[in-house]
């Protein structure tokens, strides 16, 4: 009999003819450059993000279209701006044609072992350390925060790079200095605060507040003080974006991006239950387009500039 037609699927990692994959995450795909000679160059990677969304741990099977392309843009802005804080690891946007506006070309550093955290406000995993004892991350915090509460200035809380299908997991402060040493593990606390109030700075004045986020360093013998800044920058998938308009602590707070899928998934209308280790059934359009609109919209909103596909 003959074989069933292939249909590719259309958010999975591309086949990218000069390029070597390497690496596929939840959202994102890295692939490796050929040098002249056909064998992958060792000082480049090609990240390229995808229109997957993860909402409760899965993978939807419904592509956001364009989310691949606006988290990109509004990365590649904001490494813009935190120019003058911390170089970055942007080589070039020349990217092939079928992941253009989607793909950064980079340098390829030798990652910190350590997901480099900072709060600006309570919420999640930082709230159930502090209701445990008073602390995240070791740092002693007032009495009285509530979740959605705004802290008195940035908390560094990093946590360990979880193998694959697992979560990361807070990491002490020394643990960190024990990875990378006194010097580094103090540079990139400071850098990640700083990222984070400066990213609060530009987001508050244009409506969106920014909780905590996630950002990772690579060593670079050339820079300044050996970190340089990789991965993706405050976008909604690196960060809890909140709208500004909305926030009340005291009670969970909507995500910018992901409110309207969670409100569909978590509804008698999505038919699906949370606990039932079930993946989650395709979204509906108008659910998706109004997903989509919220990622345009956070990039508009904060770029200033006008999303085009
Ligand atoms: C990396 C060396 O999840 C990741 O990739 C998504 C598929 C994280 N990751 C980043 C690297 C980078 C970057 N960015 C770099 N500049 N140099 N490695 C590896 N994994």
């Amino acid at each position: 009999m003959a074989d069933a037609p292939t249909v590719p699927t259309p958010s999975a990692a591309p086949e990218l003819p000069g390029y070597a994959h390497v690496y596929s995450g939840k959202v994102r795909d890295l692939y490796a450059p050929l040098g002249p000679d056909g064998t992958p160059r060792e000082d480049r990677l090609l990240l390229v993000a995808s229109d997957r969304l993860s909402a409760f741990d899965f993978i939807l099977e419904t592509p956001v279209p364009d989310k691949g392309a606006v988290l990109t843009q509004l990365s590649l802005w904001w490494f813009e701006q935190l120019e003058d804080l911390v170089p970055n690891h942007v080589v070039s946007t020349d990217v092939p044609e079928e992941v253009a506006g989607r793909a950064v070309l980079v340098r390829r550093l030798e990652m910190l072992p350590v997901e480099c955290v900072a709060r600006a406000y309570l919420t999640g995993g930082g709230l159930r350390e502090y209701r445990a004892d008073g602390r995240v991350s070791g740092v002693a915090l007032p009495n009285g925060l509530v979740d959605g509460s705004r802290l008195p200035e940035p908390v560094f809380t990093p946590s360990t790079k979880a193998p694959k299908g697992e979560h990361d997991q807070p990491m002490p402060y020394e643990d960190v200095v024990a990875a990378v040493g006194e010097a580094t593990a103090a540079r990139a606390r400071d850098l990640t605060t700083r990222i984070l109030s400066r990213g609060n700075e530009i987001a508050a004045a244009r409506g969106i507040l920014i909780a905590d986020t996630k950002v990772e360093f690579g060593l670079d013998d050339d820079a300044p003080d050996g970190l340089v800044l990789a991965d993706e920058v405050l976008t909604p998938d690196s960060s809890r974006f909140w709208p500004a308009d909305q926030w009340e602590p005291g009670h969970t707070q909507p995500s910018f991006d992901k409110e309207f899928v969670r409100e569909w998934l978590l509804s008698p209308a999505s038919g699906w239950d949370k606990e039932s280790g079930e993946a989650p059934p395709p979204m509906p359009d108008d659910v998706l387009e109004r997903t989509r609109a919220k990622y345009v919209e956070a990039y508009e909103r904060l770029t200033g500039r006008t999303f085009t596909a």
